[in-house]
């Protein structure tokens, strides 16, 4: 009988969580129609150059989801639960050190990591898990209890990790089988209706939100779901219009007339949902949380480690440079920056090796074609984290963080943790080599001349 693929299960479950998203969380529906107005009206004003960084039905169907565990166990479940549907841990992200506010979480991405995959379907999943060893934020009796809570429930269903672990081994699961798994997963990731234990939840609030949003309660779900634009200004601008109050900034690079580079990303604040208490005295009642938002992301080309550098500095730079402006003040300063430091041409990024390119044979020529960036950037993470957190918690910093890093990751989630500049550069460097035999040219000699001016 012939097996539903995991590209096949990826594909259906971004459908499945994003219908499931859309039902509970009313403002999600507004952003993708909006998402879908400007993708049109970019297309029709710009045509085949608007799919330059991916044709329009991959950029249509793309999303990626946030979600954030309780435990290395929990990240090791996951890891199979998405393995299954061919999406692969890359990069590591330490969100303790990227945000002011008390956010106690180290990061990983699961995506898929070859180009055919990536363009049958790009959904990823920022993945979190909670620190409580971290002595910054948890006191010794602290950690211990929330360990112990973590420790007694159960996110994933056996049934679904069962289906999972089958789904890897035999690539692919039979059609009865791979609807079961899509709905246990999906179900794995809804808001759970079960009472919040309130004197839990407010202890481990008063230390962080996020702290409380994983582990005061005995689930888990997905917090935002990003749909992909091609203008996120003219979004930011649609949905403002549209009365939707949005977050002060457009994280990442500014917009200006160069090419589109990295990630931009912007969101919609937390809406207050009503959720079930259980009081001190057993007494169940209703009240609001906001733990679920909207977000939406541009993407652009990605960069070399040199390229990241100049990022990171320029980065760094507009936020000395932008403090106490205001939004549209700071965006006319960092495009000053951006001018300064970034070429202004595909062409030049790829000359100075800056940026990613693939290179093709086309008429004894070589082109470059820019490579999307598929990853995340810890500070626009942060800042999402921060733009959504009611309280900043509180952060012991004479105390001693403990030191997590990307092998500590991989052995958390029990796989290769893969490296994304790794990634990015052995697709160009495959592309290259691919090139100089069809076109009989020495790899040593080949320039990116094809990249657009
Ligand atoms: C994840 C925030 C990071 C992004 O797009 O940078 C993220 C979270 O809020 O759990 O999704
Ligand atoms: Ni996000």
């Amino acid at each position: 009988m012939r097996l539903v693929e995991p590209w096949e299960l990826r594909a259906a479950f971004a459908r499945s969580l994003s219908d499931m998203y859309g039902t509970e969380v009313p403002a999600y529906t507004t952003l993708l129609d909006v998402a879908h107005e400007v993708n049109r009206d970019v297309l029709a004003a710009r045509g085949a150059d608007a799919e330059r960084l991916g044709s329009i039905d991959r950029v249509t169907a793309e999303r990626h989801g946030a979600i954030r565990l309780g435990t290395p166990r929990e990240m090791a479940q996951v890891a199979s639960i998405f393995g299954a549907m061919g999406m692969h841990p890359v990069g590591f992200y330490d969100l303790r050190e990227a945000a002011t506010s008390a956010v106690p979480v180290v990061s990983t991405a699961f995506r898929p990591i070859a180009a055919d995959e990536l363009a049958r379907n790009p959904f990823r999943v920022f993945t979190s898990v909670l620190t409580p060893a971290d002595r910054r934020f948890f006191s010794p009796d602290l950690a211990r209890r929330l360990d112990a809570f973590l420790a007694d429930r159960e996110v994933f269903a056996p049934e679904l990790l069962e289906l999972a672990a089958r789904a890897e081994a035999d690539g692919g699961l039979v059609r009865a089988d791979a609807d079961r798994f899509l709905a246990l997963a999906t179900a794995a990731f809804e808001l759970s209706r079960e009472p919040v234990d309130r004197a839990w939840y407010d202890e481990l609030e008063r230390v962080s939100a996020v702290a409380a949003d994983i582990g005061g309660v005995r689930s888990t779900h997905v917090n935002h779901l990003t749909p992909r634009v091609l203008d996120i200004d003219d979004l930011y601008a649609r949905m403002q219009d549209r009365g939707i109050t949005m977050i002060d900034d457009i994280q990442g690079p500014p917009r200006w007339e160069g090419p589109d580079v990295l990630l931009r990303q912007t969101s919609f604040r937390a809406l207050a949902e009503p959720r079930a208490f259980r009081g001190p005295d057993g007494a169940v009642t209703t009240d609001t949380l906001r733990v679920r938002f909207g977000e939406v992301e541009a993407r652009g080309i990605a960069l070399t480690r040199a390229g990241r550098a100049i990022y990171d500095a320029a980065i760094a730079e507009v936020r000395t440079a932008t403090a106490g402006l205001g939004a549209a003040q700071g965006q006319h300063v960092a495009r000053e920056i951006w001018r300064r430091d970034f070429p202004a041409t595909e062409h030049e990024l790829a000359e100075r090796r800056l940026g990613y390119f693939t290179y093709r044979a086309v008429a004894g020529r070589v082109v470059a074609d820019p490579i999307v960036y598929e990853d995340f950037l810890p500070m626009s993470a942060a800042g999402i984290f921060q733009s959504n957190l009611t309280a900043d918690g509180s952060k012991d910093v004479t105390q001693e963080g403990v030191a997590l890093d990307a092998d500590w990751m991989a052995g958390v989630v029990g796989r290769t943790l893969h490296d994304p500049f790794d990634l990015y550069a052995a697709q160009s460097e495959a592309s290259a080599a691919q090139v100089c035999a069809d076109l009989d040219l020495d790899p040593a000699t080949l320039s990116p001349i094809g990249a657009r001016r």
